[in-house]
């Protein structure tokens, strides 16, 4: 019976279109699943939508739908978005269908009757954006330590699932299961957290409704993340009629998440899956995020990548290969156009592109395009062939570890020494020499094996050019394409008929693609008659009070303002705000000189998130008009106001 093999991304928030950094989760557990298919493991991928929550319900009352509307709209695109990327999932799972709903109350009955739910009383900070409560020593400033934005006081009658009770067994599991948890680093992390000691988690809303209501007591809805996290049992059908797949696929291989949310996949999970008597997962991966300029991507601070757009100029494939192979999974890693483009030209157009087409060419050249029986083999052919004998138990080895980038480099080594073997055998000239044809024969042959291994190996990553090379090597039989063909070098593709096709991926022309990529998009044509939803996105919602509530302005004083080394824009200023002081980067440099700043009283955006720029933290905003001809004044205050009195 083949291995089972389960694997799961986050279910993501449908709060917008989904950006680059989500697509590195999904592109990594597809690759995965591919490769277990092609080991022959039995496989279950699945992924999804996260949506119910606060947050949800306000962004679509921001857009002036009904949430499920809203959440509807997202879930086509992110569909869409996975095909366009040859994301294979099994299963999509929404938290809004009527088979999780059910399941989720399933499983918050039967907590409660083990006794580990029980009802109380809560009192805390609440962060909407990411749903948790903090204590006022982990929001320091009032701000959220998960993401940096304001959180705000919220006391409820609550329900509880009593995690204390489980804290040394879960320290225990981690310690004697080194596995549990990857990369390592997470792994001391959670530990560290769990020694701190363990609150009981406040598991149940009354403050919104817009999520699954509690069948013993319907003014709750259920906390959002043992909503989310109940997913990956209910899409198995765990406690419906049918839960086939739950008794065949769980507990899942690897649950693949942010490093963000680990806390809630290393801890919370397991010990609610304990509680209900359910095998804990075998692993759970955090990896690292794509940062763009330092940042991590987000709509709100206008840094994002749309995967769709960069797949429609230089196929799915060039952009999984990059998102693979270019950060060590587990690690951050720096986003940018310039390192994609590099990869496409040097990776796949250079090496992958000029193996295949050299062999192809050749073997059309100088044998009518019929690929020759080998004869004798030199030490150079012996090492080649052990090299490529060898190469799938490595990319296995890596692919283990979740170590990507290392299976991707390990076949690129391989593609490097063929184009050298190339080098060192000189088809070229053999081709001269009438008495050199069995040795060019067994230089084609080896090149033309050597394609197919490389086509295999890469079918994870890129499922779509193998398929290409298949067709230029003339192989059809689907047994040559399997893992089990490459245990041996094979004959069956002598007298093959080879054509030299279409380049795999043309060079790229990086300066022209770098300014198309980084010039503004072109405003959207105007609908003639009534604009369309997609239209009516981008127009600026219509706020409440309360919205504008969370903004909080303040007056600040310029003590001080230096202009920032290197750049043109920046003045860094050092600022009174009435609360201790901070210091806020401003691009004004070309309209402000720093000395005319100091003594003014500006208005500065207190509570926006700290954000990394050329080394230092900007600790807020401070206010400007600024028109399309360029010019930019600052906004200050019309007299004298002590600094940190309140605008609005
Ligand atoms: O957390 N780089 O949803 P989410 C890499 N609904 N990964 C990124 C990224 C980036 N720039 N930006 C986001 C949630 N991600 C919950 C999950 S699961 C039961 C519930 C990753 O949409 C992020 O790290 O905020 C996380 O793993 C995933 O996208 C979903 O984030």
């Amino acid at each position: 019976m083949p291995d089972r093999f389960y694997i799961t991304t986050p279910i993501y928030y449908p709060s917008d279109n989904l950006h680059i950094g989500h697509s590195y989760c999904s592109v990594a557990a597809d690759t995965l699943a591919r490769f277990k298919k092609l080991t022959g493991h039995d496989v279950y991928f699945l992924t999804g939508l996260d949506e119910h929550g606060q947050k949800i319900a306000e962004k679509a009352a921001q857009r002036g739908k009904d949430p499920q509307s809203y959440v509807d709209g997202i879930a086509a695109a992110t569909k869409e978005l996975w095909r366009v990327m040859d994301v294979g999932y099994d299963d999509f799972i929404r938290t809004t269908e009527p088979r999780h709903e059910r399941a989720v109350q399933r499983i918050y009955e039967r907590l409660l009757a083990t006794g580990d739910l029980y009802k109380s009383e809560y009192e805390g900070l609440y962060c909407t954006p990411c749903e948790a409560f903090w204590t006022a020593t982990q929001a320091k400033d009032g701000l959220c330590p998960d993401c940096g934005r304001p959180v705000h006081p919220e006391k409820e009658e609550s329900y509880f699932l009593r995690l204390s009770k489980y804290q040394d067994w879960l320290i225990e599991y981690i310690l004697s299961n080194p596995g549990f948890i990857q990369p390592q680093t997470r792994a001391n992390e959670m530990l560290a957290f769990l020694r701190g000691g363990l609150n009981d988690l406040c598991v149940s809303r009354t403050s919104f409704s817009w999520g699954i209501t509690l069948p013993f007591d319907p003014k709750h809805v259920a906390y959002v993340w043992i909503d989310a996290l109940s997913n990956y049992i209910t899409a198995l059908g765990y406690a419906s009629d049918n839960d086939e797949l739950y008794q065949r696929y769980w507990p899942a291989s690897v649950h693949l998440v942010g490093k963000e949310i680990v806390r809630f996949h290393a801890i919370y999970w397991p010990i609610m899956l304990k509680m209900l008597d359910i095998p804990i997962p075998r692993q759970i991966f955090g990896h690292g995020w794509l940062i763009i300029d330092g940042q991590k991507m987000s709509k709100s601070l206008g840094n994002v990548i749309d995967p769709a757009a960069l797949c429609a100029r230089y196929g799915s494939d060039a952009v999984r290969h990059f998102l693979m192979r270019e950060v060590p999974f587990g690690a951050d890693g720096n986003y940018t156009h310039a390192a994609l483009l590099t990869r496409v030209n040097a990776d796949l157009s250079n090496d992958l592109g000029n193996l295949i087409s050299r062999t192809t060419a050749m073997v059309a050249q100088y044998f009518g395009g019929t690929l020759p029986e080998p004869s004798a083999i030199t030490p150079l052919e012996e090492a080649l062939g052990a090299r490529l004998l060898a190469l799938p138990t490595e990319v296995e080895a890596a692919m283990d570890s979740l170590q990507f980038s290392t299976a991707l480099a390990a076949i690129w080594r391989v593609i490097g020494e063929c184009n050298k073997y190339i080098d060192q055998t000189t088809p070229w000239l053999l081709a001269k020499d009438p008495d050199q044809r069995g040795r060019l024969a067994t230089v084609l042959y080896y090149l033309a094996e050597a394609a197919r291994f490389v086509a295999a190996l890469i079918s994870p990553f890129m499922p779509r050019t193998p398929q290409r090379i298949y067709d230029q090597l003339g192989i059809t039989e689907p047994e040559l394409k399997e893992w089990d063909s490459l245990k041996s070098l094979t004959r069956r593709t002598v007298g093959h008929t080879v054509t030299k096709g279409e380049a795999l991926f043309p060079r790229v022309d990086v300066k022209k693609e770098l300014s198309e990529l980084t010039a503004p998009a072109a405003p959207p044509e105007k609908p003639a008659s009534v604009p369309d939803e997609a239209a009516r996105q981008d127009v600026p919602a219509i706020i409440t009070i309360d919205d504008f509530e969370k903004v909080k302005l303040v007056s600040a004083k310029v003590l001080a303002a230096e202009k920032v080394p290197k750049s043109d824009k920046l003045l860094k200023l050092t600022l009174d705000d009435g609360a201790g002081g901070r210091t806020v980067l401003s691009g004004i440099a070309q309209w402000y000189a720093p000395e005319a700043m100091v003594g003014k009283t500006v208005a500065l955006l207190a509570n926006l998130a700290p954000r990394k720029m050329r080394g230092m933290v900007s600790e807020g905003m401070i206010l400007a008009a600024s028109d399309d001809k360029g010019s930019l004044r600052l906004v200050t205050l019309d007299g004298d106001m002590p600094a940190g009195s309140v605008i609005g």
